[in-house]
């Protein structure tokens, strides 16, 4: 019986499993086509003791984050979110010319670029490509997973940082106390650590479960994570909701002898609270609402083909090869995926071998319909695809429940 990563009693409940899944960032070369990848169990579980939401099983990290083509600069809303949020970090926390500011898995660097020019930049980053990519884009980066060690070699060769942030990297960390222990180091005991990730809230009220992957070791909610932070020497100082990734917290966090968590983070406890998310009724309805999600989209995407139309997909994001294996949408049926990475073009999605082409294919092929795997980003690109929409062509978003626009 697994133990809890937040409170590490072994009081897990299964409560939702997507089968036997590939890692879906690993997108299939064309020679490697015939190869059959390899698959892990995807089964998620709830902590009825903290109420921590988890996967039950961990792949090795260097199996994920070694050649990576997750690239945040590929999505220009991204750009728009680190900008912003950079500013209310420095408004909020400040920092004096000179001062060392670090991003944990930095990817390929958007996020630093957004600093000003006086304040010293670093990225520690475990993905060799993408480390390159942010040097190429003169952001000083260690290829390296943050660990103590880590980042004593950092402060050794940096000096503390006034400022950590870490965007989507906590929930893909399996030891997450030894994170805030190597985070402590980074800060050397002042500062703040900024940290963003997925919130467990959307994801159930939403139905976001193709969010759910094997980079994606927790779904957090606030509740479990004061016992973790406390633990560690950390208290919250703010805790809001944003609207990234559909739906997260940035989490802004402080070291101290005696942390007292502020009372914003208690007023999202008790919502948690209130919203059920210490019982199994949220996570039994969500299993629920994934099983129909997965039903409607496949018969309308059947149907569509039936009626002889053209079907396509928007946007090759990990999530996307979570929901196409899930429901089963291979290359039967859906003709091609466009996607901005260049480093996804000319593969094919895992697991369903879809092949990825430049997003011009959208406007010069015009299929009937576009499944919208990148919904998270719907507004933005149901603006920039007028030309398309013009044409007849029609959106398919999945998420919440399959829709047409
Ligand atoms: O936690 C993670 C999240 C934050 O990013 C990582 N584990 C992996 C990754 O997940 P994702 O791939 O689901 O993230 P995105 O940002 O939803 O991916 C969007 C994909 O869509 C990218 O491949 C870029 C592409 N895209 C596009 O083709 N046209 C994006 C936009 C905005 C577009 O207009």
């Amino acid at each position: 019986m697994l133990e809890c990563r937040a409170c590490q009693r072994k009081t897990l409940n299964l409560f939702l499993s997507l089968g036997q899944m590939p890692l879906v960032n690993r997108f299939i070369e064309p020679e490697a086509l015939s190869c059959d990848e390899k698959r892990y169990p995807l089964d998620v579980a709830f902590c009825h003791n903290c109420g921590m939401v988890q996967l039950a099983d961990v792949v090795p990290p260097t199996e994920m984050f070694s050649d990576y083509l997750y690239f945040t600069g590929a999505s220009e809303p991204m750009r728009q979110h680190f900008l912003s949020m950079v500013t209310e970090i420095l408004e909020s926390v400040g920092a004096s010319e000179g001062d060392l500011v670090v991003d944990v898995g930095s990817n390929d660097g958007t996020l630093l670029s957004q600093y000003p020019g006086w304040v010293r930049r670093l990225g520690i980053e475990p993905s060799s490509n993408l480390a390159q990519e942010a040097e190429r884009h003169g952001i000083t980066t260690m290829c390296d997973f943050l660990n103590v060690a880590a980042a004593n070699r950092a402060v050794e060769l940096h000096g503390n940082a006034t400022i950590v942030t870490a965007t989507n990297v906590f929930a893909h960390v399996d030891d997450i106390r030894g994170f805030l222990d190597a985070a402590q180091v980074l800060l050397g005991g002042s500062g703040a650590l900024v940290i963003e990730v997925p919130y467990l809230l959307d994801m159930l009220t939403n139905v976001e479960f193709d969010t759910i992957y094997h980079e994606h070791l927790s779904y957090f909610a606030v509740r479990p994570l004061l016992g973790v932070f406390e633990s560690q020497g950390f208290e919250v100082t703010s805790v809001k909701r944003i609207p990234v990734h559909g739906g997260s917290l940035r989490i802004y966090v402080r070291p101290s002898r005696n942390p007292q968590h502020s009372p914003i983070a208690k007023e999202f406890v008790s919502a948690e609270l209130e919203a059920g998310l210490g019982t199994n009724a949220p996570y039994r309805r969500f299993a629920t609402n994934v099983a129909a999600i997965r039903s409607r989209l496949c018969e309308l995407v059947i149907s569509l083909k039936d009626s002889g139309e053209a079907v396509a997909a928007y946007g090759a994001p990990a999530k996307g090869n979570t929901l196409l294996n899930y429901c089963g949408i291979t290359a039967d049926m859906i003709d091609y995926v466009t996607d901005t990475t260049p480093a996804k073009q000319g593969r094919y999605t895992p697991g369903t071998r879809i092949p990825v082409v430049h997003p011009s294919a959208l406007v010069e092929r015009t299929p009937d319909y576009a499944l919208l795997l990148a919904w998270n980003y719907k507004d933005s690109i149901l603006k920039k695809e007028t030309e398309y929409r013009k044409n007849g062509g029609k959106f398919i978003v999945p998420i919440p429940y399959p829709t047409i626009v």
